[in-house]
């Protein structure tokens, strides 16, 4: 936790640990307030019991400081969730097409790979489509991920920062074999991955020039 490869690492992991704060002083504060009234209320001290009245500064406070914790839970993750949405103009486009249970990557050229290569540093947009049932994108080291459904045309985006290669999975239940719909998504730096893209390239144009959105290249 709290590392990974991409430009939304410090907004999400910045969320979740703003949430967990806040889950865990209300833990404490809840546990030692019931703990705290057991003993204070407790029959042998009290044996008579006795009605307590309202207490409009309590009511006020247990009513504005829950209202701020969670319109400020509510700011962090809309905050977050905007910076996914917008994609920056001179982003990559990926097609990327879940099935069951695998997944393809159209580059723009119609190259098709089963691996998602992507430069260093350079905004990517992947554009998600199913052919058949509902999927999720998920690459958890990148912190992104997003429903791929039928008929429907989602997409997401991100910037890699880190060379290496990272899981893709399949984040929503779809059949069978849902568990070994694994990918990978290789980070390579730029030049690196423009070598990749011309050789790869090549290959799909001396397989078959007129066919090309069915080469699968490795
Ligand atoms: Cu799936």
């Amino acid at each position: 936790m709290f590392s990974g490869g991409s430009n939304f690492i410090k907004d999400v992991d910045g969320v979740f640990l703003f949430i967990l704060a806040i889950s865990l002083v209300l833990l404490l504060l809840i546990t030692f307030l019931m703990v705290f009234f057991v003993i204070k209320y407790n029959r042998k001290k009290n044996p008579q019991p006795k009605n307590i009245s309202g207490n409009i500064w309590l009511e006020v406070l247990w009513t504005v400081i829950p209202t701020v914790l969670v319109l400020g839970m509510f700011y962090y993750g809309w905050v977050g969730y905007k910076k996914m949405k917008d994609v920056p103009s001179n982003a990559m486009i990926v097609k990327v097409t879940a099935q069951m249970w695998l997944w393809e990557f159209f580059y723009s050229n119609g190259l098709k790979t089963d691996t998602l290569y992507v430069p260093q540093n350079k905004a990517v947009k992947a554009e998600l489509s199913s052919k058949d049932v509902n999927h999720s994108f998920y690459i958890p080291a990148f912190r992104i991920k997003k429903d791929v459904i039928p008929l429907k045309d989602n997409y997401l985006w991100f910037i890699a920062d880190q060379v290496g290669s990272y899981d893709i999975a399949c984040a929503e239940y779809c059949g069978l074999k849902h568990s070994y719909m694994y990918s990978k998504v290789v980070v390579m730096p730029e030049d690196e991955f423009n070598n990749w893209f011309t050789e790869a390239s090549k290959k799909i144009i001396q397989k078959d020039s007129s066919n090309v959105n069915k080469t699968f290249v490795k």
